[in-house]
C-alpha cells in the first residue's frame, strides 16, 4: 500500500477514475478498463473499475468536500478519507480477515482504492431481504474484541496510545454524530425528518425529561471517553457479508471513542431489523444479537488475558467491571440508534420499506418505545437475552 499527498483536490469523473487506475498501474497494460459511479451512501463517491477481460476491479472512494445527501450546503472535512485509509490500516493489523484490503490512498485527493467486495452483499440488504447469514454475529463480535481491545489503554503503550489518539481526532464526523445521534432527534430540529402519524410519539420524546437526562449522560461519554479506536458508524449498511465471509467497510467515522458505541450500534441496527419483520422470523436476529456479545465476551477476555499491557488487567474483578460498563454503554447506545434511525435525518430501509403504510407507522412506534426504553433501562438490562422482552411488549 502507498500513501501519497498530491497537490490538486477535483472530484473524479468515471474517465478520471479509470485514468488514475491506470496512471497507478493497479492494472494489466492492455486491461480494457470500464467505471461506474455505484456510491449510494450518504457522503462519498464511489467508482467500481473493472477490466472487461479478467474480470478484475478495485474500488476508488473519494470524499466530496460535502454531504452527498444534502449538497454544497452542508461542508464536510476532506480529512475524513485519511481517516478512513488510516483506520482500515489499523484494523488490519488485528483481524484482516474482516476488513478490505487497502492498495492505495491519496490525501490531497482524498481517496482511498480498495478490493472490491461486490461478490458479497450489503448486510442490511440481506437481512432486508430475509436472508439468516448465519456467520455474521460471530465475525463481527470477533471485530469488535480484537480492534476495541488493541486499541485501547488496556493493551497499549500510554505514549503509543496518545499517539494514536492525535492521528485520529474528526471532530467534523464526530460533529455528525453527536447532533444526528444525541441532540437532533431529542429537540423540535429541522433535520428530523417523520411521518405526521409519529408527531405524538415524537412529542413525547421531547417532553421526557428522564429519558433526556439519560441521553446527556450517553453525548458525554460519546464527548470524552476516548477507550478505544471505535469504528464509528457499526450499522448493517456499513457490513458486506454473506454466509461464509464478513467485511466491515467505510470506517470514515473512526476515533477515540467509548467501546459500548459500535456494540451498540450493531445491537441497534440488528434490532431495528428484527422489529420490521413478523415475529415468527425475528429470531435469527435475537440470536445474532446474543452471539455478537458472547463473541465479544469470549475474544475481549481472551486478549485481555493474554495481551492485558495495563497492570491492573491482573487484577481480579476488573474486567468484568470493564464489560459489564461496555454492556451498559452499548444499551444506551442502541437506544439512541433505534431512535435516530426512526425520526431523524438519516433512516433505514429496515423500517421505511415496511408496506403498507399504517404497519410502517406502528412498527416506527414501537421502535421510539423501544429506544426509551432501553436508554432509560440501561441498569437493569444486563444481558442480551433481554432484548427480547422489550421487542415483545
Ligand atoms: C450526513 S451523514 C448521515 C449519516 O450517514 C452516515 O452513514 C452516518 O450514519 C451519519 O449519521
Ligand atoms: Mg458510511
Amino acid at each position: 500500500m502507498s500513501t501519497k499527498k498530491s497537490s490538486v483536490y477535483e472530484p473524479l469523473t468515471e474517465s478520471g477514475a479509470i485514468a488514475l487506475a491506470k496512471r497507478l498501474q493497479l492494472f494489466e497494460e492492455n486491461s480494457n478498463l470500464l467505471c461506474n459511479e455505484i456510491g449510494d451512501g450518504n457522503l462519498n463517491l464511489v467508482f467500481k473499475v473493472k477490466d472487461s477481460k479478467t474480470e478484475e476491479s478495485i474500488i476508488i472512494k473519494q470524499a466530496l468536500p460535502y454531504a452527498k445527501v444534502v449538497g454544497e450546503s452542508w461542508p464536510l472535512t476532506l480529512d475524513r478519507a485519511r481517516i478512513e485509509t488510516h483506520a482500515l490500516l489499523k484494523q488490519a493489523e488485528f483481524v484482516p480477515q474482516y476488513v478490505p484490503k487497502v492498495f492505495y490512498s491519496d490525501e490531497k485527493l482524498a481517496i482511498t482504492i480498495m478490493e472490491d467486495l461486490s461478490r458479497l452483499q450489503i448486510s442490511r440488504a440481506a437481512l432486508i431481504e430475509g436472508k439468516d447469514l448465519l456467520l455474521l454475529s460471530k465475525h463481527i463480535g470477533e471485530f469488535l474484541a480484537k480492534t476495541l481491545f488493541y486499541t485501547s489503554d488496556y493493551a497499549v503503550n500510554q505514549h503509543y496510545k496518545k499517539s494514536l489518539v492525535k492521528q485520529f481526532i474528526n471532530p467534523d464526523l464526530c460533529k455528525i454524530t453527536e447532533d444526528l445521534v444525541f441532540t437532533d432527534p431529542f429537540f423540535d430540529h429541522d433535520t428530523n425528518d417523520f411521518e405526521p402519524e409519529l408527531g405524538q410519539d415524537v412529542e413525547q420524546i421531547w417532553q421526557d425529561q428522564a429519558l433526556k437526562l439519560e441521553v446527556a449522560k450517553l453525548k458525554q461519554k460519546f464527548l470524552t471517553k476516548a477507550e478505544a479506536l471505535v469504528h464509528g458508524d457499526l450499522h448493517t449498511g456499513s457490513i458486506f457479508a454473506d454466509d461464509k465471509e464478513t467485511k466491515v467497510i467505510d470506517p470514515e467515522f473512526a476515533y477515540f471513542g467509548p467501546i459500548g458505541f459500535d456494540v451498540g450500534q450493531v445491537f441497534g441496527n440488528f434490532l431495528l431489523n428484527a422489529i420490521s419483520r413478523d415475529v415468527e422470523n425475528q429470531e435469527v436476529l435475537f440470536t445474532h444479537i446474543e452471539t455478537t456479545w458472547n463473541v465479544f465476551v469470549e475474544e475481549f477476555s481472551k486478549a485481555w488475558k493474554n495481551d492485558g499491557l495495563e497492570i491492573f488487567t491482573k487484577v481480579d474483578g476488573y474486567l468484568e467491571h470493564v464489560l459489564s460498563e461496555i454492556f451498559e454503554e452499548a444499551v444506551g447506545f442502541a437506544g439512541c440508534e433505534i431512535i435516530r434511525r426512526t425520526i431523524g435525518l438519516a433512516h433505514v430501509a429496515d423500517l421505511d420499506s415496511i408496506q403498507p403504510y399504517e404497519k410502517r407507522i406502528s412498527i416506527k412506534q414501537l421502535a421510539l418505545t423501544i429506544g426509551s426504553e432501553l436508554i432509560k433501562n440501561q441498569k437493569t438490562i444486563k444481558d442480551p437475552t433481554q432484548f427480547k422482552d422489550y421487542v415483545k411488549q
